[in-house]
């Protein structure tokens, strides 16, 4: 699916602004886009269905174009209404849908609704703690039930958009740049264009380096392929970005930046152009203070200078895939992403047909969305599922393949906490992935206070997950709770000292290891969470605090990968 632009051919109406919001049959005013929990008190705990509403305008020439509205993302459950006729509903979060509302709009005023719900569901998405517990210990009881650790904020979190062309039109692109060959510094760049039924007939340009491809449409779906010499290939050094121009003569166009650019892996690390790459970087949340998880620009622009600052070059968009303009910004800046499905708090009741059809779906959409962002390194499918059931064995499986049969290109992982080294919660699924990332809380769930006590186990640990999988292996996860401005010494936990020095001596003990390709603390930044007795209001163990500040360990991992 295309993201809506605005060009000489196509029309974009940006419906984002202050909506209204039905509560109770009382009406008030609403920003779209945002989560409702932090606009209101009294909405702070709401699940829903609320109503939103706005009106939008059409002029008369654009009436009877084709017509689509485009919705960044919903959280989480939704039914579309135009001037009162159901158009549509969505039912997964953080990633767009758009709505065929051709022919259904009229000159002038017209009226559109959203009915929105965040109900916790278990077995769903998202996930509610099931009654009997759960594997992520320390969730039972937390307010609201949610069965993750970070706050279910709901509403319209992400830009509407209408967007106006003629019906023939270019409906998707694929690039591929993945035979490219390094060594003659030759770009191999295949381009599949999809275009609607309308376009048959009508003659189409491609422009990509310099080279110019003219095709009469015979098909909605055709096939070319570039190569370019002397290439600059994409990396976070140089992350330098081709143009790709889609023209139907007279009707459409669509250009888009492409980063040339090879991932491969093998028994122990992850290369990029060829050349081997170590992910230093962190997983994160995309919220803050007000908007709650709601689109922020100069929150992205400021996390992308706080990520050059300290001199990471990757990020994990933990735990649901984040607003795109971030892969814009990773693109442009040389940012590698890893893009992670929004699957997460999985528990043994999600192991059914209609559950993980589900998660195809979304993990077909995510890849849909992403698929030409050069800075998307990784497809994670999944964020600490309750793995060491039998039939978790077939679910992931299958979330591996359909990945796969999408794209052959990149790595797909799933991120676990269940494969340990004791044998009652081994993980069952893992071994079906590329590449092995684990969470690891050493020094602070376990061996708590004692931090060289938790670094013998880990490398202990760790050691025995290479034996056993062959695979190299990303610590996706490790870190401390500091509350900014407790100190101690000796360091204690949830001071800044003890985070640093769990930070640093970790750190230092993966980038010893051959077979680890990545260190990523948890988390960026501070962020907020259900209630419950472990989370003074946030998660603490952000590097920097909510509102993006440094704490000590920031300085010292800007130091640590300074030079690496
Ligand atoms: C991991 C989860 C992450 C949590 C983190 C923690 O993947 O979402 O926030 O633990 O406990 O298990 O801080």
């Amino acid at each position: 699916m295309l993201r809506p632009k605005s060009n000489s051919m196509r029309m974009v109406l940006c419906l984002d602004g202050i909506w209204t919001l039905k509560v109770n049959n009382e009406e008030r005013p609403i920003a779209v886009p945002g989560s409702w929990n932090e606009q209101y008190q009294d909405l702070c705990y709401e699940e829903g269905p609320l109503v939103y509403s706005t009106d939008f305008f059409v002029p008369e020439k654009f009436v009877d174009k084709h017509i689509r509205l485009y919705f960044g993302a919903v959280n989480t459950d939704c039914v579309i209404f135009i001037n009162g006729e159901k158009v549509k509903e969505n039912h997964i979060g953080y990633l767009p849908f758009e709505v065929d509302i051709t022919g259904k709009v009229r000159k002038g005023k017209n009226e559109l609704k959203v009915v929105v719900e965040n109900h916790l569901k278990m077995g769903g998405f998202p996930s509610k703690i099931p009654e009997e517990g759960t594997h992520t210990v320390g969730f039972l009881g937390s307010f609201p039930a949610a069965n993750f650790d970070f706050f279910p904020y709901g509403g319209i979190i992400r830009p509407v958009m209408m967007e106006f062309t003629e019906h023939s039109r270019i409906v998707d692109v694929w690039v591929d740049t993945s035979e490219s060959n390094m060594e003659e510094k030759l770009g191999k760049v295949k381009v599949k264009v999809m275009v609607s039924e309308e376009a048959m007939g009508e003659e189409m340009k491609i422009t990509f380096g310099g080279i110019e491809k003219k095709v009469k449409l015979i098909n909605t779906h055709l096939e070319e392929e570039f190569t370019l010499r002397d290439v600059k290939f994409w990396s976070p050094k140089v992350p330098h970005l081709y143009p790709l121009k889609l023209e139907i003569m007279e009707k459409d166009e669509y250009e888009l930046e492409i980063g040339i650019r090879v991932i491969s892996w093998d028994e122990k690390r992850l290369y990029l152009n060829g050349k081997p790459i170590f992910l230093k970087g962190f997983g994160k949340h995309e919220e803050f203070p007000v908007l709650g998880q709601g689109t922020f620009y100069p929150l992205m622009v400021k996390d992308f200078n706080l990520l050059k600052w300290i001199n990471a070059n990757s990020f994990r968009t933990s735990h649901y895939p984040y607003s795109e303009e971030w892969l814009d910004l990773a693109d442009r800046l040389g940012v590698l992403v890893i893009d992670e499905a929004p699957h997460v708090g999985i528990t043994r009741h999600h192991y059914n047909t209609k559950t993980q059809n589900l998660a195809v779906e979304n993990l077909k959409r995510i890849i849909d969305r992403d698929k030409n962002h050069p800075s998307v390194i990784m497809w994670s499918v999944a964020n600490e599922p309750e793995s060491n059931y039998p039939e978790a064995d077939k679910f992931f499986k299958m979330l591996y393949k359909t990945a796969k049969n999408l794209d052959r290109t990149r790595p797909v992982v799933m991120v676990s906490m269940m494969d340990t080294p004791d044998e009652r919660t081994r993980d069952v699924a893992l071994r079906h992935f590329d590449i092995i990332c684990v969470n690891r809380y050493y020094g602070w769930y376990v061996h708590q206070g004692r931090i060289e006590e938790g670094l013998k186990a880990l490398e202990k640990d760790l050691d025995e997950l290479y034996k056993r999988h062959k695979k190299p292996i990303f610590i996706t996860e490790f870190g401390a709770d500091a509350i900014a401005g407790f100190h101690y010494d000796p360091p204690q936990m949830f001071s800044e000292e003890y985070q640093a020095e769990l930070i640093k001596k970790t750190v230092e003990l993966l980038m010893r290891k051959d077979y680890i390709i990545g260190a990523h603390p948890w988390a960026f930044a501070d962020f907020k969470t259900p209630q419950n007795v472990r989370r003074p209001i946030l998660n603490h163990k952000g590097v920097f605090t909510r509102d993006r500040q440094p704490k000590l360990s920031a300085h010292v991992l800007r130091k640590l990968w300074s030079n690496s």
